[in-house]
């Protein structure tokens, strides 16, 4: 967090789409850490393996945020659980400013992911170090209704009751039902995730609209990595997470 906002760089596709979101460059942890530490963010979400082989040797001033969970898409699983790889205190060790942590909202196992994050919330709380919970509707009890307002202000709303210090949330579409996600998360402050690369009007208007709804910031992979020139997408970001245009 800096003044309230935040902008984080998400960057752990590899891990739950393989190369699938991949080119020459992107594919080069090495070249999404320089666009991280570009000034623009103030924090960059690796799983531990890329934490620990890049980021930690690189003197980067880039706070880091290590993704505590994670799966791969190759199951194609309908009811999705994303088990728990790192601890607390192993993304401690690699220099963690905070951790994230999958909960697949309305999946058959979310009981298990719920236990999981309210554990590492507790071990976060204890460290100083701030645990947020990435709320996803999955699974057949809410299909074709994952992005519905019904559903992930559900799912904003397990983010307050569980206690979460900070959630990220698919965007719901439009302004108005995404400031009813927000008042459903409560003192739980809100991301926005960005979503599959999209025209970049769109995308801002987007980033704008869940501002105004009363987000604090967004969290952004594809969007930004995947774009031609990524860090005068990053540079428009930060200008509006800070309100500066
Ligand atoms: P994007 O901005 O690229 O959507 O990244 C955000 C993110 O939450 C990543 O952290 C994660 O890898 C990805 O989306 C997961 O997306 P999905 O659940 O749709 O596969």
């Amino acid at each position: 967090m800096k003044n309230g906002r935040s902008l984080l760089l998400a960057y752990d596709h590899g891990m739950e789409h393989g190369t699938a979101d991949f080119d020459d460059r992107s594919i080069d942890p090495k070249k999404i850490l320089a666009i991280a530490d570009s000034g623009y963010f103030t924090g960059v979400v690796l799983q531990k393996g890329i934490a620990e082989k890049y980021y930690q040797s690189g003197g980067y001033r880039v706070p880091l945020v290590v993704k505590l969970n994670g799966k791969t898409n190759l199951l194609k699983d309908e009811e999705p659980y994303s088990a728990q790889l790192c601890t607390v205190d192993e993304a401690i060790q690699l220099g963690a400013a905070a951790v994230g942590y999958t909960i697949y909202v309305g999946s058959q196992h979310e009981e298990r992911m719920m236990k999981e994050f309210s554990k590492i919330e507790q071990e976060a709380d204890r460290a100083g170090i701030v645990a947020i919970g990435w709320m996803y509707p999955r699974g057949k009890a809410v299909a074709g209704r994952e992005e519905s307002k019904e559903v992930l202000s559900y799912a904003a709303r397990l983010g307050l009751e569980m206690g979460a210090e900070m959630i990220k949330l698919p965007y719901s579409g439009d302004e108005e039902s995404f400031s009813w996600l927000v008042k459903a998360a409560g003192r739980t402050k809100v991301l926005v995730q960005g979503g599959k690369q999209t025209s970049e009007k769109l995308f801002f208007q987007m980033i704008k609209d869940a501002l105004k709804a009363g987000a604090v910031g967004a969290a952004i992979g594809r969007n930004v990595w995947q774009a031609k020139n990524p860090l005068a997408v990053a540079e428009k970001l930060h200008k509006i997470i800070y309100k500066l245009i």
